[in-house]
């Protein structure tokens, strides 16, 4: 394998599965008994702010009973002592990676610990529910909503995720169905741009065929080898 420098990695609800975090299509397509557009979209908050209000109340502090698994705890191994470039993009929304000791972590759909104020702009550190409508602790309206990128809505970062894809010799697709979009076509951007692009899932995902290399199984047995590999390189 020629020298790799420059690596992204990609997670999604597979690398949390073994922390207990349910992921979107365990629930045969239902996700905590909720269709998707009525819980994770402008319009669904729009409808019925109250339910989506504590469907992420429910989300967010189920995660702050969770623990990192070994997958998280070798991402965050590895985030401290690669020497090239590493981007570890995370489509997950819990605190996982961060918890492990992951410093430099991008969550392209944003985080259920931020509240976001549609009156003022700001995000602000939240752990608590947000269905009382709290103020905001930086303008004081009662105006927060879940700092999190629902359907139709732009992920986080977008550019420096490409630049990052641009300039790759490894992305790696970790615990992911390969179904949501734009996440989904990175593995292509990855390629195009010369990378070798490698994939650790539980089973087969929609963009396997994009991968040089598809390993199957839990993230916590696949992730510590396949760090250790990479640092012993
Ligand atoms: C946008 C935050 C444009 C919310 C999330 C038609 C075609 C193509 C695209 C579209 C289309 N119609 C609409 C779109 C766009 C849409 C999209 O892709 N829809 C899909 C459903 C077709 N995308 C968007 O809307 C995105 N925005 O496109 O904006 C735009 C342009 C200009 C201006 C404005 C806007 C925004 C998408 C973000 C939505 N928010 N999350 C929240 O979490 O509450 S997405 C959410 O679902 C997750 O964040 C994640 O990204 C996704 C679920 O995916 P996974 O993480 O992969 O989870 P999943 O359960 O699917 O899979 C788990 C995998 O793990 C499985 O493969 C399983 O085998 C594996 N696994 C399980 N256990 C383990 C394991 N692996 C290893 N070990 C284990 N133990």
């Amino acid at each position: 394998m020629e020298r790799v420098r420059n690596i992204v990695i990609l997670t999604g609800a597979g690398v949390s599965a073994e922390s207990g975090i349910d992921t979107f299509r365990s629930a045969g397509g239902l996700w905590e008994q909720h269709r998707v557009e009525d819980v994770a979209t402008p319009e669904g908050f729009a409808r019925d702010p109250e339910l989506v209000l504590r469907f992420y109340d429910m989300r967010r502090e189920a995660i702050q009973q969770k623990r990192p698994n070994p997958a998280h705890d070798a991402l965050a191994r590895l985030d401290a002592t690669w020497d090239g470039e590493l981007l570890l993009v995370t489509q997950n929304v819990d605190d996982l990676h961060e918890r492990a000791g992951a410093a430099n972590v991008l969550h392209m759909h944003g985080e259920h610990l931020n509240a976001w104020c549609t009156a003022c702009d700001v995000r602000s550190a939240w752990t608590g529910p947000l269905i009382n409508r709290p103020p905001c602790p930086e303008c004081g309206e009662s105006a927060l909503r879940p700092d999190v990128v629902w359907f139709g809505e732009m992920p986080y970062q977008m550019e420096r995720i490409y630049a990052a894809l641009a300039e790759c010799d490894l992305f790696v697709s970790i615990g992911t169905s390969g179904a949501v979009y734009p996440a989904a076509g990175f593995v292509r951007e990855a390629k195009a741009n010369g990378a070798r692009t490698l994939e650790l899932n539980l089973e087969p995902s929609q963009g396997s065929r994009w991968f040089d290399e598809t390993r199957l199984g839990p993230a916590s047995e696949l992730v510590p080898v396949w760090v250790d590999e990479v640092l012993g390189e």
